[in-house]
């Protein structure tokens, strides 16, 4: 088993994260996005949207998406479950996920995708799209903070899960764009703070 992966890019951080909060070691083969090693024929062949994270499994089944990645190794080894025990748990972390993915993670990342040369082929860059995305953060902040304000660490049921990876995640790509969380809302700041304390969060 091989996992195609950098701790520098944000959606193979997230697949990262979780297998350190499983205790899971998989052997990774570094691709450096940076410089283009997603976009080489042979990379290509491994996921044709030239994209990390891949895992490739010793029989040759490869398997991209880092959710799903995640998902693979949460059925191989439930425990500590972070996506949820039982199908009501399994069904909140889903939606608090996909909230965490659309709503928090969504814009900064299309911040990015406008604003890094990098991506200039990859979308047609339209850099007053990327200020309203910009814009909008501190807004998806404030209604975090408003549901966190029950005084619950962890976005779901309290209790740690994918849906907080995916906020690692964005809070990794806050700071390399320079984007913090304001200062004004102590509770996302609570869960901000839980969040850069666990081991897992070291790139
Ligand atoms: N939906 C995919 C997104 C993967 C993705 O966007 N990967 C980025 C790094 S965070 C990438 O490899 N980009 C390389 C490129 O665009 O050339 C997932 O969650 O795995």
């Amino acid at each position: 088993m091989k996992l195609y992966s950098h701790p520098m890019a944000p959606n193979a951080l997230r697949t990262l994260v979780f297998l350190a909060e499983k205790g899971i070691e998989v052997p990774i083969e570094p691709v450096d996005i940076m410089v283009a090693e997603t976009r080489t024929p042979a990379f290509l062949k491994k996921n044709s949207l030239g994209e990390i994270p891949v895992l490739e499994l010793d029989d040759g089944t490869l398997i991209t998406e880092s959710v799903a990645i995640c998902r693979y190794f949460e059925e191989l080894q439930p425990e500590p479950s972070l996506m949820g025990a039982t199908p009501v748990e399994a069904a909140q972390v889903e939606m608090w996920s996909r909230r965490m993915e659309q709503q928090i993670l969504g814009p900064i990342a299309q911040y990015g995708l406008h604003t890094e040369k990098f991506f200039v082929d990859k979308v047609e860059q339209v850099p007053a799209y990327a200020e309203t995305q910009v814009r909008l953060m501190p807004k998806r902040w404030a209604w975090l903070d408003a549901e966190l304000s029950d005084g619950r660490t962890y976005v779901c049921n309290d209790r740690f899960s994918i849906a907080d990876i995916t906020g690692m995640a964005t809070l990794h790509l806050c700071d390399f764009f320079k984007h913090p969380v304001p200062e004004d809302l102590p509770n996302v700041k609570r869960w901000e703070a839980a969040l850069r304390a666990r081991p897992s969060w070291k790139r």
